[in-house]
């Protein structure tokens, strides 16, 4: 299997708690390199643009304000397997339904305040690498 990049977010709620470097460690000790990391507010037109997809869903305001609330580390990695290996390292949506030792099950407080972002396919990582990193910034 071929290398493979996903695209992450430490959400506020992980920032704020100073979980940040626990979940960095962890993505290092599950064998991702990382190719880009920030740290950065999103802006409620990127937070609405990010999250266009949910745009009918009843969560979906209070998701944006939430995700706006404070600041976000975004992270670019790679290893075989990315988009699944890190969904799989944050666990279920919801913290009440995630794996023990996953980054929701640690960190998680809700289904919104859930710690971690993962994209779900190579082709949404990629999207979504773009809407946070210029190319020069992948390293
Ligand atoms: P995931 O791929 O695990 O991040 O989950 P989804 O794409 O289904 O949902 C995206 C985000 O919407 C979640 F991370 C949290 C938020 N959400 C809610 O706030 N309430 C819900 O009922 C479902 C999702």
């Amino acid at each position: 299997m071929s290398l493979e990049r996903t695209y992450a977010m430490i959400k506020p709620d992980a920032v704020a708690a100073g979980n940040s470097g626990k979940i960095i460690d962890l993505i290092e000790k599950h064998g991702f390199r990382i190719v880009a990391m920030k740290k950065l507010r999103i802006t409620k037109e990127q937070g609405e643009a990010f999250y266009a997809v949910h745009k009918e869903r009843p969560f979906f305001n209070s998701l944006v304000t939430f995700m706006t609330e404070g600041p976000i580390v975004a992270l670019v990695m790679e290893r075989e397997d990315a988009v699944k290996q890190w969904r799989d390292l944050m666990g279920a949506t919801n913290p009440a339904n995630a794996a023990e030792g996953t980054v929701r099950k640690l960190y998680a407080t809700s289904i919104e305040r859930n710690a971690a972002h993962g994209s779900d396919a190579s082709e949404t990582a990629a999207d979504e690498t773009r809407f946070f990193f210029s190319s020069s910034e992948l390293l």
